[in-house]
C-alpha cells in the first residue's frame, strides 16, 4: 500500500496533536521530530511485530550482536529511507510549510561508540535487517555516551553527552523482559541431591537489567529486528537496602558512561562490571527465548548464533557455561559443546595495550561463580593440548596467566570462529599476534573484510552523487552494491564526468558553509579537500599529515609567490580522555590551523579545519565533500579501517599505506587508482625484528624533515612549548614508534603526485569514478552475507 502525502499529513497532524495538544504551527523542531519519530514507530510497528513473531513461529535461527559500542548515527532519514517513504514524508512536509532537513537536524546524534567498531556494529545492523537475516544487537544503554568533544584553546575538552535530554523516540522500555544480574559475594559449591556440584551465592548484589528495544528497519523488506540495549536498575523488592544515596549511584553507574576512565582500579572494575552486566543480561534473555520454543538442549547451536564483537562482550562465554551448567543441569561436556558450537569471536586489532586483561582478584571478587568457570575452562584446555603440544606453546595460550585474565584468549578457546577484519589483518593474527593459537585451532580462523552500508554513506549522505548514478546505470545497485561497476562504463564520458564535478563542488560548498557558520573559517570550495577522519591514535599518524602541512608552509614561506595546488585539509577526530599523547597532537594541529589559517602570506594556498566533535553526523557532511582520503597508518597496525571504504564511495581518492582493508581498495581499484606510499608491513616487521630503525639518523640525514620538526620546538609554531617538545622528542630522540620519520619523504613525494592530477580535471574526475565503481565490494550487505553463511549459519529466509 502506498502512503500518499495527503494520508502522511492527516495521520502526522494526529499524531502531533495526540502528543502535544497544541496547534502544529507553534512547534519547535525537535516537537516536530519527535512526533515525527512516534509516527514512524506506529507505521512500523506491524511488521516489527510480524518479523518477532514469524522468527518464533519458524523457530528461525537467530544471531546475537554482542557489542560495547554502537553509534548508530541519526536514525529518522535512514528509517523513513529504509521503509520507502523518504520522499512522501518529505513533500508532505513541504506541504505543510515544515522544512524536513531542520527537523533532520534536530534529532540527536547518539554518540554510543568510540570510532570504527561500533559504527561498523550499526552498519551490520542495517545490513543484517536489509539482508532478511533474523538477528538480534546486544549493548548497553549509556546515560551518557562518549563526551562531547570542544576545543578550548585548541586542547581537547571532554563534556558530558547528554543524549537522552530529549528522551529517544526510538526506543522501547520493556520491564517485562528484565533480568537479575548477579555480582559479587561468594559462590560455594556444594552436592545437590543428584550429586550434582552446584553453587550457593551468599552477599551478592542483584540487579536488574531492563531492555530498551530499538526497531531495526531493513531495506523496503517489511523486515524489523531488534537493537536491545540495557540499563541497569534497583530491583523493587530491594529499594530497602539502599539507604544512601552513593549506593544507589553505584548502580545507576553501571550504565551510566561509555568507557569510563579506567586508568585507575575504580574505572577498570566498573568497565568490567559493564561487561558481565550486558553479556549477562543478553544471555539470560537469550535462553529464556530458547526455552519457549521446548528444544532439546542440544539444539541450541541450530537455533543461536551469539557474536562476540571484539573481547569486550567475551564473558559471553563462561555466562552460558553458568546456565547450562549451574541452572539447566547440564554436564561439563555437553555444556561446552554447545558453548563453543554457539559462540564466534571478531578480533579487532592487533595492538597490544588494546587486547584486554583483568586482574585475576578483580574478576573473582566481581563475578565469583563465573571466574571458577574460568579457571575451569582454562584447566581443561591446559590438560587437552599439553599432550598435543610443547609446554611453552599450551602455556603461551592458557586464559590466566601473570595474574591476569586474558579475554582474547578465553574468546578464541570458547568459540568455534576467530575473525580478523580485513585479509591483511587476519594474515597478521594467523601468523605473527595469534600464530600459537593458529597452530592450535587453524580450522578456527577465518576472514572477513569489514563493509558499510551504502544506503547511509550514499545513498542518504549524497543525494546529489546518488541520482547521478541513478540515471547512469539504474537502481539495482542499491540492493546489489556489485552493480556499481556498471558506472566504470561512463570513465571516458566527459558529460558525466563534468557532472560529477559539479556535485562534489556542490557538497564542497556544503560543508565549507558549515566551516565558515560553525568555526568561521573561509574555504575556497575550489581548493582540494583533503580529509583524515578517525580516531586520534598515534598509530594513525595524523602527525604525518601535519608534517606534510608544515613543510608545504615552510615552502610557501620562503617564497610567498610559489604556484601551488591549494588545499583545504580537514581532520576530525576524538582522543581518549586518559591519552595524554593524542591530546598534545590535538593541540598541536589547532596551533598549526591558527597559524596558517591566519597567515596572509599563506592565503587559500593552505587551509587548515579540525571539525569539534567528530561523529557519525559531521561524516555524512565531510565524505561526500572529500577529495582526498588520508589512510596513512603504519603498515600493519590498522586492523581494516572503515572511513576508506566511505570515502571511496563518495569518489575521493586514497592516499595510503598498504595497511588494513587499503590493501583490497588497491586491489579493487587499481593501482593506478590510488597513492600508495611508505614501508609495507613485511618492512616494518624486518625493522622490528633486526632492531634496525633510528630515526634519530634520519632527523640528521634529511634537512627538509629537519627543518620541519624543528618547527615544533623553535618558536616557529607558537604556544606549543610542552606539546612540540614532548612530540619532538617522541620522534627525534624516543626513536618514533611508528616510522613517521621514515614514511615522510614519500608521504610528501606522494603528495606531489596528488597535487599534479589534480591539475588534470578529466583525469581526476576519471579516477574518481572509477573509485566509486570500484566500491561495490566494501558493502557491509556482502560483508554480513559471508557472516550469515560461514559463521552464523543464519542466512535462512523465511517461508515466503
Ligand atoms: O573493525 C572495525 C574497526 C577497524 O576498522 C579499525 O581498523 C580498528 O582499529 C577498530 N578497532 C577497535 C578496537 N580497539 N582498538 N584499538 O576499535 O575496529
Amino acid at each position: 500500500m502506498v502512503l500518499t502525502t495527503k494520508e502522511f499529513r492527516e495521520d502526522f497532524s494526529k499524531t502531533f496533536e495526540g502528543l502535544y495538544a497544541f496547534d502544529l504551527s507553534e512547534a519547535s523542531p525537535i516537537q516536530y521530530y519527535t512526533a515525527l519519530g512516534n509516527y514512524l514507530k506506529v507505521y512500523s510497528a506491524d511488521n516489527w511485530s510480524h518479523t518477532n513473531q514469524a522468527y518464533l513461529e519458524h523457530q528461525v535461527k537467530q544471531v546475537y550482536y554482542f557489542s560495547m559500542e554502537f553509534l548508530p548515527g541519526r536514525m529518522l532519514k535512514s528509517n523513513l529511507l529504509n521503509l520507502g517513504i523518504l520522499d512522501t514524508v518529505r513533500d508532505g512536509l513541504r506541504e505543510m510549510g515544515l522544512d524536513f532537513e531542520v527537523i533532520a537536524r534536530a534529532e540527536v546524534d547518539p554518540a554510543l561508540g568510540n570510532g570504527g567498531l561500533g559504527r561498523l556494529a550499526s552498519c551490520f545492523m542495517d545490513s543484517i535487517a536489509s539482508l532478511g537475516i533474523p538477528g538480534n544487537g546486544n549493548g548497553i544503554r549509556y546515560r551518557y555516551g562518549l563526551f562531547q568533544q570542544k576545543f578550548v584553546d585548541g586542547y581537547q575538552v571532554e563534556l558530558p553527552e547528554n543524549w537522552l535530554r530529549d528522551g529517544n523516540v526510538w526506543e522501547v522500555r520493556k520491564e517485562n523482559k528484565a533480568v537479575m544480574v548477579r555480582f559479587g559475594g561468594q559462590a560455594i559449591l556444594s552436592e545437590d541431591p543428584d550429586g550434582r556440584l552446584k553453587p550457593i551465592y551468599s552477599q551478592t548484589q542483584n540487579i536488574l537489567a531492563v531492555p530498551y528495544d530499538t526497531g531495526m528497519i531493513g531495506y523496503q523488506n517489511e523486515v524489523v529486528n531488534n537493537l536491545r540495549l540495557w540499563s541497569a536498575e534497583i530491583p523493587p523488592e530491594e529499594e530497602i537496602h539502599y539507604h544512601t544515596i552513593a549506593d544507589r549511584e553505584k548502580v545507576n553507574q553501571i550504565t551510566e558512561v561509555l568507557y569510563p576512565d579506567d586508568s585507575n582500579y575504580e574505572g577498570q572494575i566498573l568497565r568490567l562490571r559493564q561487561e558481565y552486566f550486558f553479556t549477562s543480561a543478553g544471555v539470560q534473555s537469550i535462553v529464556r527465548y530458547y526455552k519457549q520454543m521446548v528444544l532439546t538442549w542440544q539444539h541450541f547451536p541450530d537455533k543461536v548464533a551469539i557474536h562476540i564483537n571484539d573481547t569486550h562482550p567475551a564473558l559471553c562465554i563462561p555466562e552460558l557455561m553458568r546456565i547450562l551448567l549451574d541452572e539447566e543441569g547440564l554436564s561439563w561436556e555437553q555444556a561446552w559443546e554447545i558453548t563453543q558450537k554457539t559462540m564466534s569471536y571478531t578480533n579487532h586489532t592487533i595492538l597490544q595495550e588494546a587486547m584486554e586483561k583483568w586482574p585475576v582478584r578483580m574478576v573473582q571478587e566481581l563475578v565469583p561463580r563465573i571466574y571458577q568457570i574460568i579457571e575451569e575452562i582454562n584447566q581443561r584446555h591446559i590438560d587437552k593440548k599439553l599432550p598435543l603440544y610443547t609446554p611453552e606453546l599450551t602455556y603461551r595460550t592458557t586464559i590466566i596467566a601473570d595474574g591476569n585474565v586474558k579475554m582474547a584468549h578465553l574468546a578464541i578457546i570458547g568459540s568455534h570462529s576467530v575473525n580478523g577484519v580485513a585479509k591483511l589483518h587476519t594474515e597478521i593474527l594467523m601468523h605473527e599476534v595469534l600464530r600459537d593459537f593458529y597452530q592450535m585451532y587453524p580450522a578456527k580462523f577465518n576472514n572477513k573484510t569489514n563493509g558499510i552500508t551504502q544506503r547511509r554513506w550514499l545513498h542518504l549522505a549524497n543525494e546529489g552523487l546518488t541520482k547521478l548514478i541513478d540515471n547512469k546505470i539504474g537502481t539495482a545497485w542499491k540492493t546489489n552494491p556489485s552493480e556499481l561497476k556498471l558506472f566504470k562504463s561512463f570513465a571516458n564520458n566527459e558529460d558525466t564526468l563534468a557532472q560529477l564535478a559539479e556535485i562534489k563542488l556542490e557538497n564542497k560548498k556544503q560543508f565549507a558553509a558549515y566551516a565558515e557558520k560553525e568555526m568561521g573559517i573561509e574555504l575556497d570550495p575550489t581548493a582540494l579537500f583533503d580529509v583524515q577522519i578517525k580516531r586520534l591514535h598515534a598509530y594513525k599518524r595524523q602527525l604525518l599529515n601535519a608534517l606534510h602541512i608544515l613543510d608545504r608552509y615552510l615552502k610557501i614561506k620562503d617564497d610567498p609567490d610559489l604556484d601551488i595546488q591549494p588545499r583545504v585539509f580537514i581532520f576530525g577526530a576524538k582522543a581518549a580522555p586518559s591519552y595524554v599523547y593524542a591530546k598534545q597532537i590535538i593541540k598541536l594541529i589547532n596551533t598549526i590551523a591558527d597559524m596558517v589559517n591566519n597567515d596572509p602570506a599563506i592565503g587559500n594556498k593552505i587551509k587548515v579545519v579540525f571539525v569539534e566533535n567528530y561523529g557519525v553526523s559531521l561524516a555524512e557532511l565531510i565524505i561526500p565533500a572529500a577529495e582526498v582520503s588520508e589512510q596513512i597508518s603504519l603498515a600493519g597496525k590498522e586492523a581494516s579501517g572503515t572511513s576508506n571504504m566511505k570515502l571511496m564511495l563518495n569518489g575521493a581518492l586514497t592516499v595510503a599505506t598498504l595497511d588494513g582493508a587499503n590493501v583490497e581498495i588497491r586491489d579493487f581499484v587499481g593501482e593506478d587508482n590510488i597513492f600508495l606510499f611508505g614501508l609495507n608491513d613485511q618492512e616494518v616487521y624486518a625493522f622490528y625484528e633486526n632492531g634496525t630503525y633510528h630515526s634519530r639518523d634520519i632527523y640528521d640525514s634529511n634537512p627538509r624533515l629537519q627543518r620541519v620538526l624543528n618547527t615544533f620546538i623553535d618558536g616557529t609554531i607558537p604556544g606549543i612549548e610542552t606539546e612540540g617538545r614532548v612530540i619532538f622528542d617522541s620522534l627525534v630522540q624516543y626513536n618514533d614508534e611508528y616510522f613517521v620519520l621514515k614514511d615522510f619523504e614519500s608521504y610528501v613525494e606522494v603528495q606531489e603526485k596528488v597535487d599534479q592530477l589534480y591539475q588534470d580535471p578529466m583525469a581526476w574526475n576519471q579516477k574518481s569514478l572509477l573509485n566509486i565503481a570500484s566500491s561495490g565490494p566494501f558493502s557491509a550487505d556482502f560483508t554480513i552475507k559471508r557472516y550469515a553463511e560461514e559463521i552464523w549459519k543464519t542466512d535462512s529466509q523465511l517461508p515466503a
